[in-house]
């Protein structure tokens, strides 16, 4: 099978692309990606070793690079190039709009006329809107995105839909809940938190911390798209989530017990404007139907995770200065 994989070096896309080479060696994979700040080649480099994986820096928005990729024969699209901070959306929704309901038509419709297999949107549970404090997202529940980011996300996810009842493409949209694990860029909660922890600067709390997510280790949010790709039903959305619930402060004192660091770095600051209260996935659908079964413990993972960031501290490093831009500009050039 030959899919093609978009936003690979971002934080789930890199994930997903190790999953799929060690369990199906016998796929190809060309994953696409423009490397905003947030894509990073480093977290691929053991998969660029492959002889069946290949990297293209294109933008999905570029209709003609793009089709360059198409005529290589692709049979499966695995759309996760994205913007996805919720406060960069807050601050500067232009681009969220651009990315991620643009680059997915402009990838639609490169698949409805190239005739591909199956296009999977890697979608979230933000198109939900909220919960109060009971009740589970199922894939019926209406989408009342609350965030630019949410919006554009269910902006592209009308469009999937659209392009399946219009034009007959075999899609899928998964929505999952909050990911954790390695390779995660430090503008999001848990990386934050323990990047900030080790440096003993104050982890800022938004509002009154108990907002809650639902956090699923992000290998198995990749073997569940992997599970869709294979079996999902055209037409379909599958919902994704762990069942383990946590409030964010929480998820911020398991952090600095993990890192022997003190509660006084907790400093609660001004909420998110439009903040989602809580999120929680009923996955029941994917586990029926697909078969789908997490293998990850969120009392594991997250320690797991805690020990892999402060082992891969040089990643963090250059990260945050933004030093693998450097590399790879230096090593292939502007583009
Ligand atoms: P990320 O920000 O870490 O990675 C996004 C990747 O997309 C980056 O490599 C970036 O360079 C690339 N990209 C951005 N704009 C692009 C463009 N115009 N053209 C090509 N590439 C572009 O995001 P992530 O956390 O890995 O999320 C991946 C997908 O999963 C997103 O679609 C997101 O909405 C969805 N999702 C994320 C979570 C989560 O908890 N992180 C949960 C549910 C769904
Ligand atoms: O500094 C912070 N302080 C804080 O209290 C940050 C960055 C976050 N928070 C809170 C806001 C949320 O309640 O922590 C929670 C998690 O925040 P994020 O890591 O920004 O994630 P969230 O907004 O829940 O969205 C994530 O999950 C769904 C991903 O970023 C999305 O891409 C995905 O769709």
């Amino acid at each position: 099978m030959k899919l093609l994989v978009t936003g690979g070096a971002g934080f789930i896309g890199s994930n997903f692309v190790h999953y799929m080479l060690r369990e199906h060696p016998e796929d190809t994979i060309i994953n696409v990606d423009s490397l905003t700040y947030a894509g990073n080649l480093e977290n691929l480099h053991a998969a660029a070793q492959q002889p069946n994986y290949q990297f293209a820096r294109i933008d999905i928005t570029d209709r003609s690079a793009l089709r360059s990729i198409f005529e290589q024969g692709i049979e499966v699209v695995v759309n996760f190039a994205a913007e996805s901070h919720v406060d960069r959306s807050i601050l500067e929704p232009d681009v969220f709009v651009r990315t991620n309901v643009l680059g997915t038509q402009t990838l639609l419709d490169l698949s409805k006329e190239f005739g591909i297999e199956k296009f999977v949107q890697v979608s979230t549970d933000e198109v939900y809107g909220t919960l109060g404090d009971t009740g589970l997202f199922t894939e019926l529940t209406p989408l009342a995105a609350n965030s630019p980011y949410s919006a554009s996300k269910a902006g592209a996810d009308l469009l999937v839909r659209a392009y399946h009842e219009t034009f007959g493409l075999p899609v899928n949209i998964t929505r999952c809940s909050n990911n954790y694990g390695p390779y995660q860029f430090p503008e999001k909660l848990i990386p934050l938190m323990i990047q900030n922890a080790l440096a003993g600067q104050s982890l800022p709390v938004y509002g009154d911390g108990l907002n809650v997510r639902d956090w699923l280790y992000v290998e198995d949010h990749c073997s569940a798209i992997d599970l869709v790709i294979r079996k999902g039903e055209n037409g379909e959305v599958y919902n994704i989530g762990g069942n383990n619930e946590r409030n964010n402060l929480q998820v911020v004192r398991t952090i600095l017990k993990e890192l022997n660091k003190p509660e006084s770095l907790i400093a609660f600051v001004k909420d998110r404007p439009g903040h989602d209260r809580r999120y929680a996935i009923d996955a029941t659908k994917i586990r029926e139907q697909l078969g789908w079964l997490p293998k990850y413990n969120y009392e594991t993972g997250i320690v797991e995770t805690i020990r892999w960031y402060l082992s891969n501290h040089e990643w963090m490093e250059r990260v945050k200065s933004g030093s693998y831009i450097k590399y790879y500009e230096k090593q292939y050039g502007e583009h």
